[in-house]
């Protein structure tokens, strides 16, 4: 018998997200009231973190961590996965600030973990889908995915998405202080560590909406980030098999 559902974290990355933040927190709350947030910035120049401070101060279920530099996706979560788990959260989900991740979706992901170790928000299963993508960007994440799992023998379509949530027993069980990678590949990586290690992952279909506002993070040496060490981690580990198979919903 899996736990029941407790207190639940969504930790929120931002860089730069000044006209994101106050829009995405309050779609959250609407759509899961008992959640609470921690923003996790990394001394945006264009003020975030300040925002993100007003946002606590007149909110109770807002928690912000403030980091010196920004040193990318995957160091911002981590610290964010240490905060939560000193703070004693049993559910941690991971979601973008630029409106991407639509909050409305997390109680889907939430059913889910319901039954699973990691919900995986997925682009690429019946039902998900991507709006206002060029055609290159949906067919980088397509070649992305499919060459993930040809070299890992991982068998998701979407383990680069970001929106995904954590039974805390998964994240107490990864060796967090030792991850290296940064972009996109951060989402590989713990998606790759969650399945080897045999936990239950599920994948469950959202609607991925490209940012209306802000700049994107995005960039050359993020691909090629995942690229190299995609690479590496399926000749150094080769194609391996899992006791539990991914479910789609
Ligand atoms: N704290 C922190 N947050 C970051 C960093 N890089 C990106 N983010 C945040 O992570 C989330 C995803 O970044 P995006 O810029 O949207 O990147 P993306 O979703 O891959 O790219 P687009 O699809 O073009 O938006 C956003 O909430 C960003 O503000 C970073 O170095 N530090
Ligand atoms: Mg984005």
């Amino acid at each position: 018998m899996r736990q029941p559902l407790g207190p639940v974290l969504v930790v929120v990355p931002t860089y730069d997200e000044r006209d994101n933040l106050a829009r995405i927190l309050a779609r959250l709350h609407a759509a899961v009231p008992a959640a609470h947030v921690l923003v996790v910035d990394d001394a945006s120049p264009d003020g975030t973190g300040r925002i993100a401070d007003g946002l606590a101060a007149a909110d109770e279920r807002v928690h912000v961590l403030h980091r010196s530099e920004k040193t990318g996706l995957g160091a911002a979560y981590v610290a964010g996965f240490a905060w939560a788990r000193e703070h004693g959260y049993d559910v941690v989900v991971e979601m973008d600030a630029d409106g991407s991740h639509a909050p409305e979706q997390l109680p889907r992901l939430l059913a889910a973990l319901e039954d699973a170790d990691l919900a995986l928000g997925s682009r690429w299963i019946p039902g998900g889908e991507v709006v206002n993508w060029p055609a290159t960007r949906k067919l980088l994440s397509r070649g992305g995915n499919a060459y993930t799992r040809i070299a890992l023998g991982l068998p998701l379509r979407d383990a680069t998405g970001g929106y995904r949530a954590y039974r805390r027993a998964v994240l107490d069980s990864l060796p967090l202080g030792e991850v290296a990678s940064q972009g996109y590949c951060f989402q590989v990586d713990l998606a790759w560590q969650t399945w080897k290690a045999g936990w239950t992952v599920v994948e469950v279909p959202i609607t991925f909406v490209e940012r209306e506002r802000g700049q994107s993070k995005m960039s050359r040496s993020i691909v090629l980030e995942a690229l190299w060490r995609v690479s590496w981690w399926g000749l150094r580990h080769g194609r391996s098999h899992s006791p539990t198979p991914v479910r789609g919903e």
